[in-house]
């Protein structure tokens, strides 16, 4: 048997087979299976297609704006941003990806305006493959629906957990070692109720893993760990954004919001509205904290904070200013938010908050 006849009998006993207490285990393992196979295909086919869509990076965190065409997300890029991306009353009018940088607060934010997405997308409807596999590297995605169409949110989140990326979720509490001998350990530091350790085991087997240590801390689904195995998952933030609202009244917007069961931020690209205010957000949302920098006995510059993410420690802020400046650090300083009083001396594990003022003294 090929591996499309291969994946074709898997998907058949998958459908035919009724998920119960008896069965759940048996179809967890047909879902690695399906996945182990339905990965060697893609690897086989069109790694080259991504890239005419590959964009280079920069700033200090990546933003995808994805919705269905003309919804509006080429006139909110060039609202955020420096861009000028064409905008037409035409669907597809953007063909390719569009790059713009959105500076904010001292940071500076690469947008990046996609081509229009259709249900299908993921399996190649439209420009849809190509275009979504662009939203995997970023930090952020921001969902653009059209007021006339809110609705629509369950199909641009579907197509992007189609192609392996998972819209405000954490990824699963699973560590896995690989140890050159004695078997596969299963450990968990819950109680797992959906999935067997005698399972797992299999499951490794089918990925050709046939020694390593495996921790679970969270009661994980086969689809889960099979997501950890299959190391192309990406979990990602998003944003949902309402445009358009120049044409309602003010009145049914907020109607609106009371019937739908996801937030948004209600903007206007076109006339302008509310983009502040979406600017403000997607700052917040990528977690951002500003450092000012003052060098020993000199004053504070707040010209130019460093960004960084609101997780940092005094080491990540120390590896920006100089990969190599760790070395030569003797203690650093902390003014403001996070010490207890000012000038204190911290070590590098120290996590800082927004608005604070380091020294660096070295060697
Ligand atoms: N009234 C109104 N029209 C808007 C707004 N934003 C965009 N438009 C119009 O909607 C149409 C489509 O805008 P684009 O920015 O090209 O939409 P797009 O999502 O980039 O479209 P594709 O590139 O084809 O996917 C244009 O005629 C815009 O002028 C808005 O806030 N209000
Ligand atoms: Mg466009």
């Amino acid at each position: 048997m090929g591996v499309p006849e291969k994946i074709e009998s898997i998907q058949e006993e998958l459908h035919r087979t009724k998920i119960n207490k008896a069965t759940e285990h048996h179809v967890g393992l047909l879902k690695a299976k399906h996945a182990k196979l339905k990965q060697n295909v893609a690897e086989n086919h069109g790694k080259a297609s991504s890239i005419s869509y590959a964009i280079k990076r920069s700033g200090d965190a990546t933003v995808t704006l994805i919705g269905l065409p003309s919804v509006g997300k080429s006139t909110l890029l060039n609202r955020l941003t420096n861009a000028k991306s064409k905008i037409g009353s035409y669907h597809f009018t953007t063909l390719k990806v569009i790059p713009g940088i959105m500076e904010f607060k001292g940071s500076r934010i690469q947008v990046l305006d996609l081509p229009g997405i259709i249900k299908g997308a993921s399996t190649g409807k439209g420009l849809g493959k190509k275009v979504l596999s662009v939203v995997r590297s970023s930090d952020l995605v921001l969902l653009i629906l059209e007021i006339f169409q809110p609705k629509i949110r369950p199909v641009l989140i579907n197509e992007l957990r189609n192609i392996g990326i998972h819209p405000d979720e954490q990824p699963p509490k699973i560590k896995i070692e690989k140890t050159g001998m004695h078997g596969i350990s299963v450990n968990a530091s819950v109680r797992l109720t959906k999935i067997t350790t005698e399972t797992v085991k299999k499951v490794f087997r089918i990925y050709n893993i046939h020694n390593a240590r495996v921790m679970i801390n969270e009661d994980v689904s086969y689809d889960q760990l099979i997501a950890v195995l299959l190391q192309n998952h990406k979990y990602i933030p998003t944003l949902t954004i309402m445009n358009k609202i120049d044409l309602v009244s003010p009145k049914l917007v907020n109607e609106l919001k009371s019937r739908l069961n996801y937030d948004y931020i209600p903007i206007s690209a076109d006339a302008n509205l509310n983009i502040d205010i979406l600017k403000e957000k997607i700052y917040q949302k990528l977690g951002f904290i500003r450092v000012f920098m003052r060098p020993k006995g000199k004053k504070t510059d707040y010209e130019k904070p460093m960004i960084v993410k609101s997780s940092a420690s005094v080491l990540d802020v120390c590896d920006k200013v100089h990969r190599k400046m760790k070395y030569a650090l003797r203690y650093t300083q902390i003014w403001r938010k996070s010490v207890k009083f000012d000038g204190q001396k911290v070590g590098v594990t120290h996590h800082l908050k927004d608005e604070d003022v380091i020294t660096f003294v070295t060697k």
